[in-house]
């Protein structure tokens, strides 16, 4: 297989930012093809193009290595942590990664459901999403790391960019999402010491917290108090 991937999702952070740190993490060659978003509902620049590529399941974001091509965010995220050793090791850690897989992927889908529920009841969905969802299961995952320096061992693994990029998102909207998440908040600041991820967030590469195009992560959005 080739060492240079293609990337392909929407023009701002999404389910694409974890594979995108991935690739950064793993120092290959890639090119993050960013499709424009013209509006919340305006699927059409990708939908016109999406049966051009081979995919079996056409969907965003998919990755190009070779001949292999893959869909499905967390297909995705594992495909790449197999290639850089970014996977767990033992029975007990595969058995930690796959609860926490779930739990993760619980909290993005309850996090961009919020969105869907209409503009006028964003701020209670997002303060039932913060009290119902993410809190306990926050306080949770916290205890299940006990003395972990990540979230499966003391090893990076893929749960760690899916886990990252959720709650860098959730910070942009609710900045105080981690008060009182200590433990949170040191993973968030050990994460973006990672010498390569630290380049990328301070690269122009990097998308900004509000890209232009972002139907979710916008500053009208923002909640400052929770
Ligand atoms: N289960 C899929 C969901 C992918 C998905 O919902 N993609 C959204 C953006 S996050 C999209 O716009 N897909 C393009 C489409 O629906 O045609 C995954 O985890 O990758």
């Amino acid at each position: 297989m080739s060492d240079s991937f293609v990337l392909g999702y929407w023009d701002f952070r999404g389910y694409g930012e974890s594979c995108r740190y991935m690739l950064e993490y793993s120092g290959c060659a890639y090119s993050d093809k960013q499709i424009e978003r013209p509006s919340r509902a305006d699927y059409s620049p990708w939908r016109n193009i999406s049966e051009n590529f081979g995919l079996d399941f056409p969907n965003l974001p998919y990755l190009i290595d070779g001949e292999r091509r893959l869909t499905e965010s967390l297909a995705i995220s594992k495909y790449l942590g197999r290639k850089y050793g970014l996977v767990p090791k033992s029975e007990d850690e595969v058995i930690r990664a796959d609860m926490l897989e779930g739990v993760i992927a619980e909290i993005r889908g309850s996090f961009y459901r919020i969105f869907f529920q209409g503009d006028e009841k964003y701020p209670e969905c997002a303060a039932n999403f913060k009290k119902d969802t993410f809190l306990p299961k926050a306080r949770k995952i916290v205890k299940f790391m006990g003395q972990r320096q990540w979230l499966v061992s003391d090893e990076l693994t893929y749960l760690d960019f899916l886990f990252y990029a959720q709650l860098s998102q959730q910070l942009c909207l609710f900045p105080r999402c981690l008060d009182g998440l200590e433990r949170l908040q040191k993973y968030m600041s050990d994460f973006q010491k990672l010498p390569r991820i630290d380049a990328y967030l301070k690269s122009g590469r990097c998308l900004p917290n509000f890209p232009k195009n972002d139907p979710y992560i916008r500053k009208d959005f923002v909640l400052e108090n929770l």
